[in-house]
């Protein structure tokens, strides 16, 4: 019999996350199905994956990254920490909490390279199309080779969906936006807070992006930020430069006029306004229609498809945890593909689906949003044999993150927190975050040792 075929959409931390699941089992002696991964990008690492580009990539393609210059981890590292692959081994010595991007980056490809995956993937290939078979179970991929400009396609028997969802922008409309004399722009395409030097920013959302991006350009000399939230501020303890006001109603040449009555001039509008979920490779009948939330409808245990269970998304909630969800997510996906976990009927499949979204619904405070990730993530845990870590620790350092943040969102940054996985106790960052403006890893990683050197000397 011909082995089974598994196809992965994007190689960013969740698609990696269900190669290296396979390649566990394979350590262990179980026969895997054939594998392959597709990648639209010429590198693995999803959002980690930084680009200078904005619009199209080098082939054309929609460009993927929404990540910037001078990205620190917007929480502690020890909340995403791999169980299988630990940073002190990757970095063979204590680092700090909140590293930089190209330093996360890097500890994910480490995971990866020790297990060769590498070969899995197919790089500069976009999934263009998909249809589903219900007569002979499979899927037929559509698939564009960029690098040649060559249109094929292959069968599959199960899909596994890891193409992110902080890609497509939502950019809403205010009256008068055509006319506003400054740059417009979402999220998606901010490379860096470098241009907004010496600005007046207005920045509209109250979330990460709109709370990080805010930040950034703060850090790096932006004259002022001002904030405009629709439903609720962050509320957050905002140094001096930094104001939020309620939603902005119109724009009239450079002036922006908010609900409260109050108006101000701006040299840049930022729009932090989320993204959509979308899957432009996908048939009605398979695509995964959802806001970003805790718990998106139609995915029993957050990832199975219930209309069609070998349809697998990963990934797709809105998210606390990342790298180790995606994980134990993609652990639990693989014993299925591999009849080593079996699912309850449709009907029950159902029932459980319904009982996380009443709860979900229920949902009120950010605590409340961290002890139902955390309930997910324990269920899911339950059911493979991905490496149990300390679940109810995590949330606690959610928890302690929350409040350091309200407390001072300038210096949350600098705070420490212990692995579950190893014991060890993080290592306070050479420099204070708000004073370094450098995020190379060779900075982060070796300065504290250069000084010492010349000190020495
Ligand atoms: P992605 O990383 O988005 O990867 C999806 C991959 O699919 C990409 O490589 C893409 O090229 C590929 N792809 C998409 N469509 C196709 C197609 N049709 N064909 C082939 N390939 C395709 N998380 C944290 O833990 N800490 C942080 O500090 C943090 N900061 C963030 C900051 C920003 C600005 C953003 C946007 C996200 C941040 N996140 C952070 C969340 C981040 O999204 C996750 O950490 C993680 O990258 C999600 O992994 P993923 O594999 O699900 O999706
Ligand atoms: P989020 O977390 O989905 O937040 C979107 C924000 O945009 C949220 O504050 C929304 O306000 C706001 N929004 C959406 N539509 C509008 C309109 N029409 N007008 C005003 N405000 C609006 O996205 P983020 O980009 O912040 O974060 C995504 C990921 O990037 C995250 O995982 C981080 O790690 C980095 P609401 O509260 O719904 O009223």
């Amino acid at each position: 019999m011909s082995k089974k075929r598994v196809a992965i959409i994007g190689a960013g931390p969740s698609g990696l996350a269900q190669l290296r699941a396979f390649e566990a089992a394979k350590k262990q002696g179980l026969e895997v199905p054939e594998v392959v991964c597709f990648e639209k990008q010429s590198n693995w690492g999803g959002m980690w994956n930084f680009s200078w580009r904005t619009g199209v990539g080098k082939y054309g393609e929609p460009a993927h990254g929404s990540m910037y210059k001078y990205l620190w981890s917007n929480g502690p590292k020890e909340c995403l920490e791999f169980s299988d692959y630990s940073f002190d081994e990757h970095f063979k010595k204590p680092i700090s909490s909140y590293p930089p991007r190209p330093v996360l980056f890097d500890y994910i490809q480490g995971r990866i390279k020790k297990n060769n995956v590498r070969d899995y993937i197919r790089f500069n290939t976009t999934v263009r199309w998909i249809n589903y078979n219900e007569d002979t179970k499979k899927f037929k991929i559509v698939l564009d080779n960029l690098k040649i400009d060559k249109t094929y396609s292959e069968e599959f028997d199960y899909l596994v969906v890891a193409s992110g969802h902080f890609s497509t922008p939502n950019m809403p409309y205010f009256t008068g936006i055509e006319e506003f004399t400054g740059q417009v722009m979402h999220a998606h395409d901010f490379r860096g807070a470098d241009p907004y030097k010496d600005q007046n920013l207005l920045i509209i959302g109250s979330s990460y992006s709109a709370e990080d991006i805010g930040v950034q350009c703060h850090k790096h000399g932006a004259k002022s930020v001002t904030l405009s939230y629709r439903s609720k501020p962050i509320g957050v303890n905002w140094p001096e430069g930094i104001t939020e006001v309620p939603l902005l109603k119109y724009f009239k040449g450079d002036t922006a006029f908010f609900k409260d009555g109050t108006s101000q001039k701006f040299d840049a509008v930022i729009m932090c306004t989320g993204y959509q979920h979308k899957f432009p490779f996908l048939p009605d009948e398979l695509r995964l229609k959802t806001k970003n939330n805790l718990y998106p409808d139609h995915l029993y245990k957050g990832i199975f498809f219930n209309d069609t269970p070998n349809l697998i998304y990963l990934g797709m909630q809105d998210q606390y945890y990342t790298f180790n969800m995606f994980d134990a997510q993609a652990w639990v996906a693989r014993d299925f593909i591999m009849d080593r976990y079996k699912i309850p009927t449709k009907a029950e499949r159902r029932l459980d689906i319904n009982k996380w979204l009443v709860e979900n619904e229920r949902l009120k405070s950010s605590h409340d949003h961290v002890d139902f990730q955390t309930a997910y993530i324990k269920e899911l845990l339950a059911l493979s044999d991905y490496p149990g870590f300390d679940v109810d620790k995590v949330a606690e350092m959610f928890k302690e993150w929350l409040k350091d943040k309200d407390e001072n969102i300038l210096t949350y940054r600098d705070k420490t927190f212990k692995s579950v996985v190893t014991g060890t106790m993080a290592e306070t960052h050479h420099t204070e975050w708000m004073d370094e403006l450098d995020d190379s890893k060779e900075r982060y990683l070796f300065e504290d040792q250069k000084e010492k050197a010349l000190e020495e000397k």
